[in-house]
Formats: structure tokens, C-alpha cells, sequence
């Protein structure tokens, strides 16, 4: 191919790139293919100086504004920054500068001059420009293509931390402040979080969350996004600020514009250096994506002196680390087995270093995630590497599919052990229908009998945090699995010192040891056995909830998923699987065993004060899912019918229920057909169960009564940081005390976090108990309830 044409290829490539990053904020390539594109047109054009065109990519920066927004015009054009990606580059720069500030050369001991620079991270985000007169902000813009930008005045306005109007006194009547928008690791989370439980899409990375946050028409949903601000310049001035970037940087951070944490002096090339690699090791544990630091002479008089080449100043360079995203191709898709007998599909991947590390394998999370992706085998795709977790696949790069690739196939048997997989049924019920649908999750139903699920049942089973049997590593298990000495949990209290002496690993003081933990740990808690148990979705935290509230292992077997969600925390779906785990023949032969080889577990009694104190019978007839019978309705029901007998006889009787009040015809047509069916059946026995487990509920009150801050009043306010103020008022409520909204003579106690104000002040001026958030949770610790 001759030159060229690879110019004329790359800048088309270049171009759709541009277009997909810059307008339609769906980025088509990583940054670090983008940019080694760039940087081969850049090379090309620079060997063929003949052939650089006015459009081509390398003559201008970034792409067209979007046309919904009105335009900007940039009086002072917003540049971009040239990038070093080695030490050579950076040691250039520094030569540029010395050279074009007449300062004496290096000789070949030193680095030359050391020249005073500036050091910042390069915040990954959207550049941004705020417009302040006389102290009050009054435009916000994109960067657009440098010269003009989208004006987005409103979204800005919500971004929390842009100051709307300027702190202090002294700022020039003409102010304008450049920064990056960007978006923390931890709100992208929390963004992605919240798009997932409310169907939307999720974002690819941070910096794609904050351009589709900061660019949307409607700045509502700008201002409900967790977008951060952070100045980094200034664009026209009617006067400076101060002699060094520095300087200006601190002045504006007196007046209220957040600036980075991170900013330093660097003394020459040496010191960026050793910065560079600071913030590096440290890449991961800051709170935002970078994708590298920015270098700045810090004296105005010098980058006046230095001046512009083409777009980018000369007193100014991005120093990259590598990207986090890479391209590579898949090479295969495996599937592996969870200990709960999910089958988990896995990219094997043609091996890629991203920043650093070979990655060649990524999770692919499951069926519904390669249906997501339209993922093929054979397919190019984005990966990528953040902090800890598991490399991830992004993205299907369709315009390099290949011409040849294979569908993926969730296998129909289980790659370990053959038997059936299928898919998990995902079961609403609700409005008094159940609704049955194929979840994108696969399981084994191979159990205990399926050595990959055992192995890890068994590792689990002893683990630290559940049965705490000490001696007994994965190697360990796998090889008393393989040698057929294990077949269940159960069998670990029959063995013997002379099958396990001869294992590799052990020895004769290893097996005692071994055997003295296994018989050590036969009197457990039933929180720790119902979390050894291993039941999908039931980790520590529910185990814990089931076995204070529930009291014995008997009525966590029997307890009716509809029961169980009365329970803190417990909703529908776990509730299932509880109550299917405890269903399994196979299981309940395990536990039978189990308690026949010894195994003591430690009941906690009776039903505790959560189960009593969130059973009402409003809360009973409101879960019934009658059509269109909410809270406020099945109050009303609750109120008027006293029990379930109650409420049957009222569905039949129809001049009773025709002359009812705030209940809608829909709801009371709904309530009239509802007992017909084998509702009736269903309904009495979650009755019978709950009165089987120590409930009455003849009326709220009454169950009120016997709780401990029955009859207080409390007020929460401020805002807490290790709930939300809707649990704490539940968990408030589930003692049996009334949550107020505000202060009085008669609040027995306010929960006060940081920003408490007013409520607070009364609360101490009327002499009343206060808590802090940390007292409150050792207050509800006391009482049972775990926050
Ligand atoms: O953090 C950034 N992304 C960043 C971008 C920081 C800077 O100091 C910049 C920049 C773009 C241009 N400075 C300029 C002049």
C-alpha cells in the first residue's frame, strides 16, 4: 500500500472515530488505538509534508458541535495538550522549553536548567469553560472543536461543585475558568447501579458517563448524575491573577473553584519524573480516572514566551500512562461452574497487555451479557482493566468482525460432570399472578454430585467466616474430591486419619490438627451453618437475619418464600431460592447426615423481634398483590376485615364491599375474584405459618406494644452516611418507636449526621438525647439490629 492511500485510509478511519467520539459520545476504540492512528498519520504526514490536507484529523482537534445546543464562540481557543508517552518525550519537551527560554543548556552531568513546572493528574472528563462576570457564573460550554463550543449553561449549573457565584473579593469583572468535568469512580458505580435496577443502559467508563450526563438536553437528568468539577486554567481574563500558574490556580481555589488535590511544583524534567511515577503507583487508589499528568511551565512570563505551535502550547504537555482499554480478539469462550452450579462463561482471549499486566482471560458474567454485547467467537473487542477486578469485555468492534466466527452456545451439559444445565427461572409473582420467565443465568443441576460445585461447596463450607475449619486448603479438598473421600459436607466428620495422612500436603501432625478442627467446629451458631450451607444468594448478612429471626434451622427448612419476605432485606427471589434449597431431597439428606455424624447447631430460640415487629396485617394484605390494592388500600382493607376470615367473608359479601370507602372498583372487582382461586389455600397457610412462628396481628398496636421504644417519638436529620434515612426510620419503626419530621418537647431522641441544623439546635436547646450516626448503630446493635 502506498503512503498515500494508508494516509487517506487512516484519516477515514480517524474521522468516523472522531465522529463517534466527539458528537455521538459512543467512543468505537479504545484512546490507545485511537491514538496510535493519530500518531501513525501523524508520522506518515510528517515524512510527506506534501500530502497534509487542511482536514485532515491531525489539523484540527475534535469534532463538530452537536446542533441541539446553541453555540459558543471561544474568545481565547481552548487547545489541547501534546502528549508524551516515554521518558524521551518528556525529556523533549523539557529541552524545548529550556531551548525557547534562553536558559543555560544541561551539560552531560545534569538535566540542565531545572525550570520551575507545575504538576497535575489528567483528569479523565469533558473539558469544560465557565464564564464568570462580576463573581456571578453566567455560561457554561463544551470544548467543541476548540473554537466553538455547545453552550450547556444550565447542565453546569447543576454540577455541585461549580461554584455559582465566586467567594471573596478581588476576581476581574471578566473571569473565565477552564477544568474537566469528570465523574468518580465510586458515582459511576453508583450511576451504573442505579441504570441497571431501573432497566436503562449503563455506561462503558466514567468519562463516557459524564459527556452523556453533562450533554443532555434535559438537565434534569444532568443534575441527578454525580458530576464533579475541577479547574485546571483560565480562558479570558479582564485582568491576571497572579505571575505563575500556581499562583493563579490557588487564587481561584480562594475563591471557591475546586482545583486538584494533587497539584505540585516539579524543579525540572527529574522531579516530573519522579511525580509521574508517584501518581502512577497511585493510579488506582485515587477516587477518578486519569489517564495521565499534566506538565505546565508554571511562570506566566515563560508560557507567554514559549507561545503556540499549531493548536498546542509549547509550555504545556499530557504525560500518558498506559490505557486501561485495550483491543484483542477472542479466541474462545469456556464455561465454568459456581459453587452454586451457575455456569459462567469466560473469554479466553488472545493475550494483551493492558497497562502492564497479559490479560487473557475475562468474565463474560453471563448469557444475557454475550446477547448484550452480540458477542461471537472470533470477535474483536474491547477490554478493560480497572483497579482490581476482573478484566471485562466492553465492546464488539463490529467493523473488524471477521468473516469467519462461531456463535456461543450455552452447553446443554455441564462441562464437569454432564449433567442437565438450565436456564434459572426468574419468578415475579405479583397482582396475584405468578409470572414465570427463563432467567440469563445457567445453572448445573448436578449439586453435590457435580465435582466442581462440591469442590467448591466443600471450600466454602469450611471457610474462615462459616464452619472455620482450619487445615483444609483448596488443594486439599480437591484432592479428597478426586480421591472419592467426599462426597458431601457430611462426610468430612467420617474421615479418618488414615485416609488423609497419605495425602500430599499432609503429614502425621497435620492430620491431627485436621482432625481436631473438624471435631471442633461440630457445635456452630445457625448463622454460620445457614451461611456455610452455601445457598445462592445467602451470604453472611442474610444467614445472620434468617437465624435471628427464625430462631432454629426447623422453621428456616419449612419457612414459605411468601414468609421469608417479611424479613429484613429479604425479597422474593432470595426467598425462593431458600425455600427450593431446603426443598432438594439431596440437600435435606445432607442436613439429616449431617445431624447423624454429630453436628450440633446452636438455635437462637425463639422468633425474634424482627420477624414479630414487620408483620402487620396491613403488611399481609398489601403482599396478597391484590390488582390495585396498595399500602394505602390494604390499610383500609386491614382496618375494616381484622383478620384473614375477616377479609374472605368481606370478598364475598358484596353490599359490604360495594359500600367501602377509598377502595377502588377495580381493586374491589380484584378482591371479590381473588379468594375464588387457590389463593384462598395459599393465603391461609402463610397464615397459619406466621401464627405458627409466634405471630398475632390482630392490631398494629398491639404489636407495637411488647417493642422496646414503644410509645417514643424520634427525628432523624442531617444525613447519614452508612444508611439511608428510609432504613433507619424502618429499623426505628421495626422497635416500635413513631418517626417524627420534627423537634418537640416530647422527641425522645434525634439521630443527628453531618449538616444537621436547625432540628439539631432545637433538640440540644430543648436539653433532648442526641446520637450521632456511629452511637445510633451501637444503640440498634444493642437491640438486635444489625446496620
Ligand atoms: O485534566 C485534564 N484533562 C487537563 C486538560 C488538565 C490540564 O491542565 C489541561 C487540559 C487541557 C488543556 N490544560 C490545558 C491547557
Amino acid at each position: 500500500m502506498t503512503a498515500e492511500s494508508r494516509i487517506l485510509e487512516l484519516r477515514a478511519e480517524l474521522d468516523q472515530h472522531n465522529y463517534r467520539y466527539y458528537v455521538l459520545d459512543e467512543p468505537s476504540v479504545p484512546d490507545a488505538e485511537y491514538d496510535r492512528l493519530f500518531n501513525e498519520l501523524k508520522a506518515l504526514e510528517a515524512e510527506h509534508p506534501e500530502l497534509v490536507t487542511a482536514d485532515s484529523p491531525t489539523q484540527r482537534v475534535g469534532g463538530a458541535a452537536l446542533s441541539a445546543f446553541s453555540q459558543v464562540r471561544h474568545e481565547v481557543p481552548m487547545l489541547s495538550l501534546g502528549n508524551a508517552f516515554e521518558e524521551n518525550d518528556l525529556r523533549e519537551f523539557d529541552r524545548r522549553v529550556v531551548e525557547g527560554l534562553d536558559l543555560p543548556a544541561g551539560d552531560l552531568f545534569g538535566d540542565g536548567a531545572a525550570v520551575d513546572y507545575s504538576c497535575e493528574p489528567k483528569l479523565d472528563g469533558l473539558a469544560v469553560s465557565l464564564l464568570y462576570r462580576d463573581g456571578q457564573l453566567v455560561q457554561g460550554a463544551t470544548r467543541g472543536d476548540g473554537t466553538t463550543g455547545e453552550d450547556i449553561s444550565v447542565n453546569v449549573r447543576t454540577v455541585r461543585n461549580i461554584p455559582l457565584k465566586l467567594q471573596g473579593e478581588g476576581w476581574p469583572a471578566v473571569l473565565e475558568v477552564r477544568g474537566e468535568v469528570y465523574m468518580s469512580k465510586a458515582g459511576f458505580e453508583r450511576l451504573n447501579q442505579a441504570q441497571i435496577e431501573a432497566g436503562g443502559k449503563t455506561f462503558a467508563n466514567p468519562r463516557n458517563a459524564a459527556a452523556g450526563s453533562l450533554r443532555q438536553l434535559d438537565s434534569k437528568i444532568t443534575a441527578s448524575r454525580p458530576l464533579e468539577f475541577c479547574c485546571y486554567g483560565l480562558g479570558q481574563v479582564s485582568a491576571p491573577l497572579a505571575d505563575t500558574h500556581i499562583g493563579t490556580l490557588e487564587q481561584l481555589k480562594a475563591w471557591g473553584m475546586p482545583i486538584s488535590r494533587e497539584l505540585r511544583h516539579a524543579a525540572g524534567v527529574a522531579e516530573c519524573l519522579e511525580y509521574y511515577r508517584d501518581i502512577g503507583a497511585r493510579r488506582n487508589d485515587l477516587p477518578y480516572e486519569i489517564d495521565g499528568v499534566v506538565f505546565k511551565v508554571n511562570s506566566l512570563a515563560s508560557q507567554r514566551e514559549l507561545g503556540f505551535r499549531a493548536r498546542e502550547p509549547r509550555w504545556a504537555i499530557a504525560h500518558k500512562f498506559p490505557a486501561m482499554e485495550e483491543l484483542t480478539e477472542v479466541l474462545d469462550v469456556e464455561f465454568q461452574v459456581g459453587r452454586t452450579g451457575a455456569v459462567t462463561p469466560v473469554a479466553r482471549l488472545k493475550p494483551v497487555k493492558v497497562a502492564g499486566v497479559t490479560v487473557s482471560n475475562a468474565t463474560l458474567h453471563n448469557m444475557g451479557e454475550i446477547s448484550r454485547l452480540g458477542l461471537r467467537i472470533g470477535d474483536v473487542v474491547t477490554i478493560r482493566r480497572a483497579g482490581d477486578v476482573i478484566p471485562q469485555v466492553m465492546e464488539v468492534i463490529l467493523e473488524r468482525r471477521p468473516k469467519l466466527t462461531r456463535p456461543i452456545e450455552i452447553p446443554k451439559e455441564c462441562p464437569v460432570c454432564g449433567s442437565p444445565v438450565e436456564p434459572t427461572q426468574l419468578i415475579k409473582r405479583g397482582k396475584g399472578k405468578e409470572v414465570v420467565s427463563e432467567g440469563a443465568v445457567y445453572r448445573c443441576i448436578g449439586r453435590l454430585g457435580c465435582a466442581a460445585q462440591l469442590k467448591q461447596a466443600i471450600v466454602h463450607y469450611v471457610s474462615r467466616r462459616a464452619m472455620d475449619i482450619d487445615g483444609l486448603g483448596e488443594k486439599s479438598v480437591e484432592q479428597l474430591v478426586d480421591e472419592g473421600l467426599i462426597q458431601s459436607p457430611a462426610d468430612l466428620y467420617r474421615l479418618e486419619f488414615e485416609q488423609i495422612v497419605d495425602l500430599e500436603g499432609f503429614a502425621e501432625l497435620s492430620s491431627n490438627n485436621l482432625l481436631d478442627a473438624i471435631k471442633a467446629s461440630k457445635k456452630p451458631s445457625l448463622a454460620r451453618f445457614v451461611y456455610a450451607l452455601g445457598i445462592p444468594d445467602v451470604g453472611e448478612e442474610t444467614a445472620k437475619v434468617l437465624a435471628r429471626s427464625l430462631g432454629s434451622l426447623e422453621r428456616i427448612q419449612k419457612a414459605l418464600p411468601e414468609v421469608l419476605t417479611y424479613l429484613p432485606d429479604i425479597g422474593m427471589e432470595v426467598a425462593s431460592e431458600i425455600h427450593s434449597f431446603f426443598s432438594e431431597l439431596h440437600n435435606k439428606q445432607v442436613i439429616r447426615d449431617l445431624r447423624e455424624r454429630g453436628l450440633e447447631i446452636q438455635d437462637e430460640g425463639g422468633v425474634g423481634v424482627e420477624l414479630a415487629a414487620s408483620v402487620s396485617f396491613a403488611a399481609f394484605v398489601e403482599k396478597l398483590g391484590i390488582t390495585g390494592v396498595a399500602a394505602t388500600g390494604a390499610k383500609k382493607l386491614a382496618d375494616k376485615a381484622g383478620s384473614l376470615d375477616g377479609l374472605i367473608r368481606l370478598s364475598e359479601d358484596w353490599l359490604d364491599l360495594s359500600s367501602m370507602k377509598g377502595i377502588n372498583e377495580k381493586a374491589k372487582g380484584a378482591l371479590r375474584e381473588f379468594f375464588v382461586s387457590e389463593n384462598t389455600q395459599r393465603a391461609r397457610a402463610i397464615e397459619a405459618q406466621l401464627l405458627d412462628f409466634g405471630m398475632h396481628w390482630s392490631s398494629e398496636k398491639k404489636v407495637a406494644a411488647g417493642l422496646p421504644l414503644a410509645g417514643q417519638t424520634w427525628v432523624l436529620t442531617g444525613s447519614l452516611e452508612r444508611m439511608s434515612r428510609d432504613i433507619a426510620k424502618d429499623k426505628l419503626e421495626s422497635l416500635g418507636a413513631k418517626v417524627a419530621g420534627s423537634v418537640s418537647a416530647k422527641t425522645h431522641c434525634v439521630v443527628a449526621g453531618p449538616g444537621a441544623g436547625s432540628k439539631l439546635a432545637k433538640a440540644n436547646e430543648l436539653g433532648l438525647k442526641v446520637l450521632d450516626e456511629d452511637a445510633f448503630v451501637t444503640f440498634m446493635g444493642k437491640h438486635g439490629i444489625a446496620i
